[in-house]
């Protein structure tokens, strides 16, 4: 009977561990947009987009499809961290070009906590 009621205990720990996790996980995280000019060469085919924790590299590519249109969306980044873009544009035949200037930014984190709940008043005397 004691037993059972202990795995029950560990079973209710258990399942706050995770929620608290997955909080965390959930709310660490944030996205950058990445914006450029339309290069306009009539050949061009499409964009890769480089990230760095590091500035001036060296660089990581970030874009798993090509991009075509000239802007990109990286997300579920982690808070609180500086990031390092570049941008090349690619032409049919496969040439890539150099790397464009770098641009940066931080993912700050937006979220506020939840209320507080559980709020009791009492009068104490008069
Ligand atoms: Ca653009």
């Amino acid at each position: 009977m004691k037993r059972k009621r202990l795995g029950i205990i560990l079973l209710i720990f258990i399942a706050f561990a995770v929620i608290l996790v997955a909080t965390l996980v959930w709310s660490a995280t944030g996205s950058i947009s990445v914006n450029w000019t339309d290069n306009t060469e009539p050949d061009l085919d499409h964009y890769n987009v480089y990230r760095s924790t590091v500035q001036g590299g060296p660089y990581v590519q970030v874009n798993v499809d090509n991009v075509s249109p000239s802007d990109f969306l990286d997300a579920g980044l982690p808070d609180s961290t500086t990031y390092y873009y570049v941008v090349t544009a690619v032409d049919l035949a496969g040439n890539e070009s150099g790397y464009s200037d770098e641009a940066f930014a931080t993912v700050t984190d937006l979220t506020p906590p939840a209320p507080p709940i559980g709020l009791i008043v009492n009068m104490i005397g008069n």
